[in-house]
């Protein structure tokens, strides 16, 4: 976050990549057998020879992959599963994001709860298997524009935010969510060793923005679980903001009167701040936000505003 890094060169093969026809083959083959267990996939996943992805919980196997939602389509090819598994951001492990697929491979991410907290009717508690089990998720394919000037292409499966809320019924009172992700030093080393930074990483949305329709409280890429280095076993994903928003591994949703403070613009509240959306017209103050580079290739493309989703969102601000 606090720079930008250029890849040194990219490391996987491009035989090893999975383009999209391939992984929406493999998806087809599995629906035709009927068969939709986590055991064949992982199966696949080896066979295939990737094998960066394993999930550590249940997560409700039978839900992936799950129906995809054909309005959320894209204009350009899926990011490479691979190459998306081994480019992360995951402060709480390492910034170095070649290394987080290997330094969250053991965490812990079964049994999970979340907290539901602040402005609802009633407190509770929920493991995460509970709540696929209660709530539908679906696939979207979306773009993923991080604040560093890169960007993805993505298919996430997950639950809409807005049937979320309407399970978690926030009374009249909540304006905004709060979202926090685990603290754990034993199992995250960068929660050890980066001691600067105001861990649990936190984050915010307005509720009109947690409502929209793009919103989603995300388990699953590339129709399996999330694996440990995407913010296993649940996170946010918001795709018109920057990807800092898109908090991993969340462990608390609070609604709140008050707008929440933010992770990056409570540390360097100059250069983040609340909202965050995309927007090329507005350069950070250490680099322009015009053009992204579409990992892995590094093609230089422009940027959108609200990152090409303006038709679902321009009108909250
Ligand atoms: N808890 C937590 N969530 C986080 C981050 C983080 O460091 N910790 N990094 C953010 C940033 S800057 C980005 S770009 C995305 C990266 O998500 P991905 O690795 O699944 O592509 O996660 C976001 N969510
Ligand atoms: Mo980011």
């Amino acid at each position: 976050m606090a720079h930008i890094i250029i890849p040194p060169g990219w490391k996987i093969p491009e035989q090893q990549a999975t383009p999209e026809d391939i992984y929406l083959d493999r998806r087809r083959f599995i629906r035709q057998l009927g068969y939709s267990g986590l055991g064949l996939w992982g199966l696949l996943s080896g066979l295939s020879g990737r094998g960066l992805s394993a999930a550590s919980g249940p997560q409700t196997s039978g839900i992936y992959p799950a129906p995809r939602n054909a309005k959320f389509t894209l204009d350009r090819p899926l990011t490479a599963e691979q190459v998306a598994a081994t480019y992360n951001n995951f402060y709480e492990f390492t910034l170095d994001k070649d290394r987080v697929h290997e330094l969250a491979k053991n965490f812990k991410t079964s049994p999970w709860r979340i907290e539901v907290r602040g402005e609802v009717e009633k407190p509770f508690t929920i493991d995460v298997d509970d709540l696929l089990r209660k709530l539908p998720v679906e696939e979207r394919l979306y773009r993923f524009r991080c604040v560093e000037a890169w960007s993805m292409a993505v298919p996430w499966t997950g639950i809409p935010m807005k049937k979320f809320i309407d399970l978690a019924r926030p009374t009249s009172q909540a304006k905004y969510m709060r979202f926090v992700t685990f603290l754990d030093p034993k199992q995250a080393p960068g929660q050890r060793t980066q001691s600067w930074y105001p861990w649990p990483y936190f984050e915010g949305l307005r509720m009109d923005e947690a409502m929209n329709e793009l919103t989603m409280l995300v388990t699953g890429i590339y129709g399996h679980p999330l694996p440990n280095q995407h913010g296993a076993p649940i996170r946010l994903i918001v795709p018109w903001k920057y990807g800092f928003k898109s908090i991993k591994s969340i462990v608390s949703i609070e609604f709140t009167r008050e707008q929440p403070r933010t992770f990056w613009n409570q540390l360097v509240p100059d250069e983040y701040d609340f909202w965050a959306n995309v927007d090329p017209r507005v350069p950070h103050p250490r680099w322009s936000q015009a053009t992204e580079r579409i990992i892995p290739s590094g093609k230089r493309v422009p940027t959108l505003p609200y990152n090409g989703y303006g038709d679902y969102v321009a009108g909250l601000y």
